[in-house]
């Protein structure tokens, strides 16, 4: 089914992508809207469980996002690749990484995605393709690079994706990664989320440029800035990068513009911007916004929106009873498995 009144998601930056028409199916909707539900949900009690000091460590939480994440690993197959961020719950969920683990890795628990030794930050699964959630800024470009590589060097059609902030963007990680990335033609698609902030500094100190996509420029590949609370732009200008990053013909850069609901990690007093900023975003909210566009072409129902909801509740309830019933890691184990051990 072709979606009509799609002249709002025409993307202005990159004529690669002017007049593209994004086409989605009742189950296609039903799936997006069911991952964002998820991260959204799964996000909101973890900031209850954090709250109830049942999480140890730190947790960045990505409520908010979610329209980018979904709206690009809706194109992913799982033996395709992501790499992810300190704020990374999204990223594994939309990649398919088991919501039990998750939970389980947050308690730090042996039943772990990383058998509790990673917590938040760094949450991997490499079976699903999820390379690893990453504490330091602007470590996943090199090894989306180094992913890309792989795939063009064994001929798996598989692509990699970056998911990178605003403050990364500013990383020479990024951009060597990019650099690589146009010079070999890998099959890497860049995904910076700008949410206007890196920790508390906002975009407009810290980067020069009026749009991060423009970067692209420089490394002379697609670049494009997409609205993030929109999933269907997000949705159109990944299925672009990603097809033509299957076709051979290299990496593109998508800049999705968003904003974060929680602060930069929990305990953050948010003294950096607004409360009014904030409401106004939220009016933009990109489940709401989705649930709109779609019960507008009939894909959605409100029945469906509130089922999906429902469901989205006792699947996270589910994986914090699963976390819970999980041992802690033996204390004999506690090097096993570790890549760099200070003795
Ligand atoms: C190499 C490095 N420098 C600094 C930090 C401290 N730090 C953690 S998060 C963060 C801001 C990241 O901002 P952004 O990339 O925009 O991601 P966001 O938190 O907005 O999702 C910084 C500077 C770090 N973890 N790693």
């Amino acid at each position: 089914m072709v979606l009509p009144n799609v002249s709002h998601l025409t993307i202005p930056s990159s004529p690669a992508y002017i007049g593209a028409v994004v086409e989605l199916s009742r189950a296609q909707a039903l799936e997006i809207y069911e991952r964002m539900a998820l991260i959204r949900t799964f996000e909101e009690r973890v900031a209850q469980l954090f709250a109830e000091g049942r999480i140890p460590g730190f947790v960045h939480l990505y409520a908010g996002e979610e329209a980018v994440a979904v709206g690009v690993c809706t194109h992913l197959n799982e033996g395709d690749y992501i790499t992810s961020t300190h704020r990374g719950h999204g990223h594994c969920i939309a990649k398919g990484v088991p919501l039990g683990e998750m939970m389980a890795e947050l308690f730090g628990r042996s039943g772990g995605s990383c058998k509790g030794k990673g917590g938040s930050m760094h949450i991997a699964d490499v079976s699903r393709g999820m390379l690893g959630a990453n504490g330091i800024v602007g470590g996943g470009p090199p090894l989306a690079a180094g992913a890309g590589l792989t795939a063009k060097v064994l001929g798996t059609g598989a692509v990699a994706v970056c998911f990178f902030g605003d403050g990364a963007a500013e990383q020479g990680t990024t951009h060597e990664a990019m650099n690589l990335a146009a010079i070999w033609k890998l099959p890497v698609v860049f995904v910076c989320e700008n949410n206007q902030f890196a920790e508390s500094t906002p975009v407009v100190y810290h980067c020069a440029a009026t749009s991060i996509a423009d970067r692209a420029v420089a490394y002379n590949i697609p670049g494009v800035s997409v609205d993030g609370y929109d999933v269907i732009a997000v949705y159109e200008a990944a299925g672009e990068a990603i097809v033509r990053a299957r076709r051979g013909e290299g990496p593109s850069l998508i800049e999705a513009r968003t904003w974060r609901y929680f602060g930069h990690f929990e305990g953050d007093q948010v003294t950096y911007r607004t409360a009014e900023q904030s409401a106004a975003h939220r009016e933009h909210d990109p489940l709401t916004t989705f649930a709109r566009q779609a019960a507008e072409r009939g894909l959605l129902t409100q029945e469906d929106v509130d089922r999906i909801h429902r469901d989205a509740a006792r699947q996270v309830e589910e994986a914090i009873a699963w976390a819970e019933a999980s041992p802690l890691p033996a204390p004999e184990e506690a090097l096993t498995d570790v890549y760099v051990a200070y003795r």
